[in-house]
């Protein structure tokens, strides 16, 4: 993606909250992506859950690098992360990957940001940014993502009892919504007969946040030595800066037995932040 088209991405991001890449992933990723995520839900029987935030009538399955290696290729999307990398720095984590697929006859989820539990004044600087990727198209009829442009901007985090206006973000698969995370939003009701809406969040965090899954012991070891560097980096296997993170001024990679992504923190060439 060249510069340009990332400015216009995060024009659109600074002013509204939200933006879509259209087509940002390859038809042959999302029939993929699409068909692991039936598999993940047909072997783990996912069941919806039955709470607010989760659905009455929704499957949503979590840890997904530990679910197969195709969902690797989401958080380093060449299209997505970097928008990401952006919004929040390239020292930003990967704060979790959800499938959730929306049936028929779901209600909408209550409209929340997704930094609901940094309790810091708003509005504030991008703490986290999520990626919904459209595996299926998303409609307003079938529990597209709901959204409330300018919300990241809002002094408040919104009252859960109130009805809020909403505008529904509608995309054909293969697009993805990148937004600042305290932006309003939520899943919205499926009025369809048999439609399922398929989606992914791929959220992400600055660095010296704490994510909201935990990759580094939900995924096994065996699995997590097959990423790569990035990919790594993003689940918090390196040093944040040249400083947070360490294990004994060591690179939090070195629990994975090899020497990628070795730094030493404070010798670090990224611990710039401590030069005059
Ligand atoms: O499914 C969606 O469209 C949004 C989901 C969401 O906002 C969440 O689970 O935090």
């Amino acid at each position: 993606m060249d510069a340009a088209r990332i400015e216009h991405h995060l024009g659109e991001i600074r002013q509204t909250g939200y933006t879509i890449v259209e087509g940002a992933i390859e038809p042959v990723l999302v029939d993929e992506l699409a068909s692991e995520i039936h598999r993940v839900e047909d072997e783990l029987g996912t069941k919806p859950k039955g709470n607010p935030a989760e659905g009455w009538a929704t499957k949503r399955n979590y840890n997904l690098l530990a679910r197969g290696p195709a969902f690797q290729k989401m958080p380093v999307h060449d299209n997505v992360l970097p928008i990401v990398e952006r919004v929040l720095d390239p020292g930003c984590l990967l704060s979790g990957m959800t499938a959730i697929d929306i049936g028929p006859g779901e209600i909408g989820q209550p409209i929340h940001p997704d930094d609901i539990v940094m309790n810091v004044p708003r509005p504030h600087v991008p703490l986290m940014c999520t990626s919904m990727w459209a595996l299926s198209d998303f409609t307003e009829a079938n529990g597209g993502t709901r959204a409330v442009p300018g919300s990241h901007l809002y002094d408040h985090a919104p009252d859960y009892s109130a009805e809020i206006e909403t505008i529904p973000i509608e995309m054909a698969a293969g697009s993805v919504m990148i937004f600042h995370a305290s932006l309003w939003h939520g899943g919205g009701s499926n009025i369809t007969e048999d439609e399922w809406r398929l989606g992914v969040n791929v959220q992400y965090c600055a660095g010296w946040t704490r994510p909201q899954q935990n990759q580094q012991l939900g995924v096994p070891r065996e699995i997590t030595r097959t990423f790569s560097d990035r990919l790594l980096e993003l689940c918090g296997y390196s040093l944040y800066k040249g400083i947070m993170g360490h294990i004994e001024t060591k690179s939090p990679a070195i629990v994975l037995g090899d020497d990628r992504l070795d730094e030493t923190a404070y010798q670090s060439p990224k611990a710039r932040v401590l030069e005059s």
